[in-house]
């Protein structure tokens, strides 16, 4: 099943392919690498090997007007600008979301967002997004403004695995990151009251924590901390696409407040808390962190 426009499925189709050779990468590249991220973090190898290799190619298509990712100060211009030609858009990247995980051999991702506007741009611009998990099988989740697919990927090839991807009614997971000394009150009164109704899933990559919560209904977080009350997570790389993910799917995002597609983009690397799961836990989750109880 390809997607409908021809820009967005040259970026689905060029990830799903990159996704089998970065697997294939990752050994021998687990390794921190000389330089810090624009976020400050250090870099592995890995992490770096992979802006690469898809800013090489995510740039060359024709429609593609930017690239950027969480792994590059500035994004790289590369067509017409898609905030003056309305015929270009903006690719936005995380190459490898839980890079961490590399050490301990668990779960990560590969995050992409198509923007129909120059970055940085609110989500509410997003016209398709979507994520590749490195589990036990590489599977890609592509949302557009029709509908949300599920793919296998094998040798470059995808498969459809589940066609209009839909929340479990029933939410049964919940994942929270952070550390719960760090957590302002509202919010670990509100993380009480999930641990008696979910059961805890967190791996620390939040596409395989949000792939989970995609799979049995509930609740993904990484919240404003005391320490830093804008969170960890990036608002372009990470919040956005996983917002337009999630709420095509029919659940709901929010930075706290408000959805996390309508929350106003001031700067490239922006972070923001990140909230995504079942409607009702992230109305509920808003009404706690509003009353501030
Ligand atoms: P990264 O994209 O640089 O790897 O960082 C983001 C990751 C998320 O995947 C995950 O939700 C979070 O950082 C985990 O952080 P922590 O180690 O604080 O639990
Ligand atoms: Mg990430």
């Amino acid at each position: 099943m390809t997607v409908s426009d021809p820009v967005v499925e040259a970026v689905v189709a060029t990830v799903g392919r990159s996704a089998t050779e970065i697997r294939r990468g990752l050994v021998g590249r687990r390794g921190a690498a000389d330089g810090e991220n624009p976020s400050g973090e250090t870099q592995a190898e890995a992490d770096v090997w992979a802006d690469d290799l898809l800013a090489e190619r995510l740039s060359s298509i024709d429609g593609i007007g930017q690239y950027a990712s969480e792994e590059r100060a500035e994004p790289l211009g590369c067509g017409a600008d898609p905030g003056t030609d309305s015929s270009s858009y903006a690719v936005a990247v995380d190459p490898l979301d839980g890079s961490s995980n590399l050490q301990s051999n668990n779960a990560m991702g590969t995050i992409f967002g198509v923007y129909d506007a120059a970055l940085p741009a609110r989500g509410e611009t997003l016209v398709a997004a979507g994520y590749v998990l490195y589990g036990p099988i590489t599977t890609m989740v592509v949302a557009t403004e029709e509908t949300v697919t599920e793919y296998e990927l094998t040798g470059g090839e995808r498969t459809v695995v589940e066609r209009d991807l839909a929340f479990p009614v029933e939410p049964t997971v919940y994942g929270f990151g952070g550390r719960v000394p760090d957590w302002p009150d509202d919010f670990r009164g509100y993380a009480r009251e999930i641990e008696d109704e979910l059961k805890l899933r967190y791996g620390g990559a939040m596409i395989g924590d949000v792939n989970q919560v995609l799979a049995y209904g509930g609740i993904f977080g990484y919240p404003g901390l005391e320490s830093r009350p804008e969170g960890k997570l990036r608002l372009q790389f990470e919040g956005n696409p996983i917002g337009y993910v999630v709420e095509r799917a029919g659940g709901r995002s929010s930075d706290g407040e408000r959805s996390l597609l309508s929350v106003e983009a001031d700067e490239l690397h922006q972070r923001t808390p990140v909230y995504v799961g079942n409607a009702e836990l992230i109305d509920r989750l808003e009404s706690t962190l509003e009353s501030g109880d």
